[in-house]
């Protein structure tokens, strides 16, 4: 081997390594997905809410960019948290007093918060699209 030849080998050695080390560390940021509370079904997201006395989860990561379905889930709850107001995409609902409600909210840009609460505003919920 001439050394020329060993030099293209230790640079393309290197090429490799870099691109593998570059590879690896886009890989874990897209592990920040895992940050996301929905479940991905196709071009929609979803999530579950328990609302009684409040919403639970109150901070919910979303993906930006593509639909949400929030469903909200209900068993006798007969508190005011079963009225929904979602402002910024004028919502209002009042959620079925035992089983689920989907409130389906248009895809939303990154770096956006989306706030819900009850009727009066005592219980509150947040959604980050991420
Ligand atoms: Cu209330």
């Amino acid at each position: 081997m001439t050394k020329s030849t060993i030099l293209s080998i230790i640079v393309a050695v290197g090429i490799i390594g870099l691109a593998l080390w570059f590879s690896g560390s886009s890989g874990k940021g897209g592990a920040e997905v895992g940050a996301l509370n929905t479940t991905i079904n196709g071009d929609k997201q979803y999530i579950d809410i328990v609302a009684k006395g409040g919403y639970s989860p109150k901070v919910i990561n979303a993906k930006a960019g593509i639909p949400l379905v929030v469903k909200m889930n209900t068993a006798n709850t007969f508190d005011c948290s079963a009225f929904v107001v979602i402002p910024s995409i004028n919502y209002r609902g009042t959620l079925q007093k035992d089983g689920t409600t989907e409130i389906p909210i248009p895809a939303q840009p990154a770096g956006t918060t989306l706030r819900g609460s009850c009727g009066m505003g005592m219980y509150g919920f947040a959604i980050n699209f991420i």
